[in-house]
């Protein structure tokens, strides 16, 4: 078992490999855990807590609560190097995520066999046998670890679909893409070949019980405009559903990948909510995958979490059992970790802030909705009607009607056509023979087992003595071949990264170097955009790019965002790191106190009326130091500091504590210097002490300014009243 302050260590992971079993292939659902309690709430749509988890910030205020949504949350992650990746999933499952999906984008559909002993390939990550086991070694323990199981999903999908269905099934992933839709209309594999492979490939998901992701969503993102596919998403979720379920997979084990077609600015709600009712309606009893949709995701990271949230909020309110994420990264191309992390928590955040929606609103079923909701499934019903008297599935595709522009009946003549004949693996396939056999147990079509004596109950595999599935030992396990990209190259070349002594910034791989640079520049857009890149070059950031630029104004401002690379490592033991303060116990402070009164005097300084941060130090309902029986003389807002230093005085008081939120200008350090120089005109310095406080001020500064203390965002009333109590008893040995 690994301790939170333990690293992942990938050579444990890679050790005896060979023969790692995994320890199951089925998929798993969160366990619902209703009418938990949490902090001072009761949840109802929540399933088990987490063992080890990073509760969302905003949770500090309920005593770092971190219930868990019902929803199953995915999020993909693929940075080419799996050996980077199995970290990323330890962070993606400490903030909620229990689906992970390895995506490649090399497009694992061109690979017409199993790719064995490859590393990267081409440019992406097609996926090897070594990859999936050794990842789902790491996400073994990750799961042991945050104590919920996590589900490990890629693509079944191109012409060695089967092939790939078997690796899977005997590595433990738990779910696939599958839908030949997908290799008909995106990769051009020809059509009948994909459906026999994806029969096959079916069977044998459904005999892993793995779950299956379908591909319909892909027409929202192909589309021109992706509400106009609405009636076309549910005849293809019809076609791969009414496939799958005749080929042998349980309802159960189907999800279908729903995706809203449309996004604000356009009335999201008012298109996406009839569009989920209705699919839910025509598909009870399979699953709902809700993904956002990325046709209109720009790179802003804000934008997209509006979608996602606005999205989140239809998932809630038709009951979606998985919940993806994807982050604006899809959009600029960039496997950015940092903001699959962001989506993760929007995701965890938004779903339990929803908590208990569908008894606090019901989705009306008359007047707009019921029209709206009969329009797209009459829509859907005639498309498939036309499908039929045109001879068929094969013959509709061939005659354009997918992927088309207009909304149906309408048709623009822009739909993806394909020849029945044509594409990839065209003429492949071939009638078995009388006689065909073969000794495996999941196998769609005619097995001739009666030949061998099998009855229709056991197992074809036992004449071989079992197959790969029954028998580990039958697995080929090749390791990697090329010599130059693989695993033990790059973590030999990262070697001085191993003990953690040495570290860089990183974005997609250890050791990267690449940075994000937030600029705002009071220009256009293109001097913008040219002004960026100069400024990451003078800073010397090498391979600059513009990666986000949004317009404030067309000629005040515009924001940039950079990426570049920098090209030194920090060693940490040359690095002054603060130490976490040691605070006293409360008994001691109270003891102290109680032999030595203390009084003090408080207030924000200059104009700054933001005096919640302060109280927070000093009352006693929030635990400040009134509790340990300090006196507080609080003088209210906005005062200036020489009444703060007359007050002292005036009270006798041992200490000064000002409080300012309003750094522009520097005005915080401006005014603790002030106050310094006050109490040294007063005479009164030598046996004043004076503690500056406020989100913005870093302790260190605040010293140089002359004042004793400085606290920053996030300290306690017990850090105050220690500081007091050491400081006091310094002065009363001197
Ligand atoms: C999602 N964000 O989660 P290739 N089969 C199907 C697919 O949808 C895909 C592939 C295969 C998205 C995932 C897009 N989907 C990204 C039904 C890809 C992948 O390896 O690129 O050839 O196939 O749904």
């Amino acid at each position: 078992m690994i301790l939170p302050n333990e690293k992942l260590d990938i050579k444990t992971i890679l050790s005896n490999l060979e023969n790692y079993t995994p320890r199951r292939h089925h998929w798993t659902w969160r366990k619902p855990f209703p009418n938990l309690h949490l902090g001072s709430y009761e949840y109802q749509d929540t399933s088990e807590p987490l063992k080890n988890s990073v509760p969302p910030m905003g949770a500090k205020a309920f005593g770092f609560i971190d219930p868990q949504p019902r929803e199953v949350i995915t999020t993909e992650i693929a940075s080419g190097r799996f050996e980077d990746d199995i970290r990323r999933m330890r962070m993606a499952a400490w903030h909620g995520a229990d689906h992970i999906m390895v995506i490649r984008t090399a497009g694992q559909s061109h690979f017409d066999g199993l790719i064995e002993g490859t590393p990267q390939g081409i440019g992406g990550v097609p996926i090897t046998r070594k990859q999936i086991r050794a990842t789902r070694k790491a996400l073994d323990i990750i799961e042991d670890e945050v104590g919920r199981p996590i589900n490990f999903h890629s693509y079944v999908s191109g012409v060695a679909g089967p092939e790939i269905a078997v690796m899977y099934a005997e590595e433990g992933v738990n779910g696939a893409h599958q839908d030949p839709q997908y290799n008909v209309l995106y990769r051009n594999i020809n059509m009948i070949r994909s459906f026999v492979d994806a029969a096959e490939s079916k069977r044998i998901m459904a005999g892993a019980q793995m779950l299956q992701i379908d591909g319909a969503h892909n027409a929202n993102a192909t589309a021109k405009e992706a509400w106009k596919v609405m009636p076309e998403l549910l005849v293809q979720h019809a076609i791969n559903c009414a496939f799958s379920v005749n080929v042998g997979m349980e309802k159960t084990n189907i999800a279908l990948s729903t995706v809203p077609p449309t996004a604000s600015p356009a009335p999201d709600l008012k298109v996406n909510l009839p569009y989920a009712v209705a699919l839910r309606d025509f598909f009870t009893g399979f699953r709902m995958r809700a993904q956002m949709n990325t046709k209109y995701m720009e790179s802003s990271t804000r934008e997209a979490t509006v979608t996602h949230v606005l999205n989140m909020m239809i998932s809630k309110l038709t009951s979606a059992d998985i919940q993806s994420t994807i982050t604006p990264d899809e959009g600029r191309n960039v496997p950015w970790h940092m903001y699959n992390i962001e989506a993760c928590d929007t995701a965890r955040q938004a779903l339990i802030g929803m908590d208990g929606m569908t008894d606090l609103v019901t989705v009306r079923k008359d007047g707009y909705m019921r029209t709206k909701v009969r329009e797209i499934k009459e829509r859907a019903i005639l498309f498939l009607e036309e499908m039929l008297a045109t001879g068929g599935y094969f013959q509709a595709v061939e005659k354009g009607f997918f992927i088309d522009s207009g909304i149906f009946p309408e048709r623009i003549g822009d739909g993806i056509s394909r020849k029945i004949n044509g594409g990839v693996g065209a003429n492949t396939v071939f009638e078995r023979d009388w006689d065909y056999f073969a000794p495996v147990p999941s196998h769609f079509g005619n097995n001739n087992i009666a030949q061998y004596g099998i009855a229709k109950n056991q197992n074809p595999a036992m004449v071989i003595g079992g197959s790969t599935f029954e028998d580990r030992r039958k697995i080929q396990y090749i390791d990697e071949l090329d010599p130059i990209d693989n695993v033990e190259t790059r973590l030999a070349e990262n070697k001085r990264y191993e003990n953690g002594n040495l570290i860089r910034p990183e974005v997609q791989w250890q050791g990267d170097g690449i940075v994000v640079v937030d600029l705002t520049l009071p220009t256009s857009g293109q001097i913008a955009m040219a002004a960026a890149l100069e400024i990451g070059k003078r800073m010397n950031l090498k391979d600059v790019e513009v990666i986000h630029k949004e317009i404030l104004h067309p000629s005040e401002g515009t924001r940039i965002q950079i990426k570049g690379e920098i090209d030194f490592d920090i060693d940490i033991a040359t690095l002054t790191v603060p130490q976490i303060p040691v605070v006293l116990s409360d008994a001691e402070i109270t003891a102290f106190v109680k032999d030595h009164p203390i009084k003090i005097v408080a207030a924000t300084v200059g104009e700054d009326e933001h005096s919640v941060g302060l109280r927070e130090i000093i009352d006693i309902k929030h635990g400040g130091i009134e509790q340990y029986g300090i006196t507080c003389n609080y003088l209210g807002t906005s005062v200036p500091v020489d009444k703060l230093v007359d007050a002292a005085i005036e009270t006798n008081a041992d200490a000064i504590l000002l409080s300012t939120i309003i750094s522009h200008d520097d005005i915080h350090y401006k005014n603790m210097k002030k106050i310094n120089e006050y109490a040294i005109e007063k005479g009164i310095r030598d046996r004043i002490i004076i503690i500056a406080g406020g989100t913005q001020v870093t302790p260190e500064i605040a010293v140089m300014q002359g004042v004793d203390a400085g606290f920053g965002r996030g300290t306690k009333g017990v850090q105050v009243a220690t500081f007091l109590v050491n400081q006091l008893r310094g002065r009363a040995k001197k």
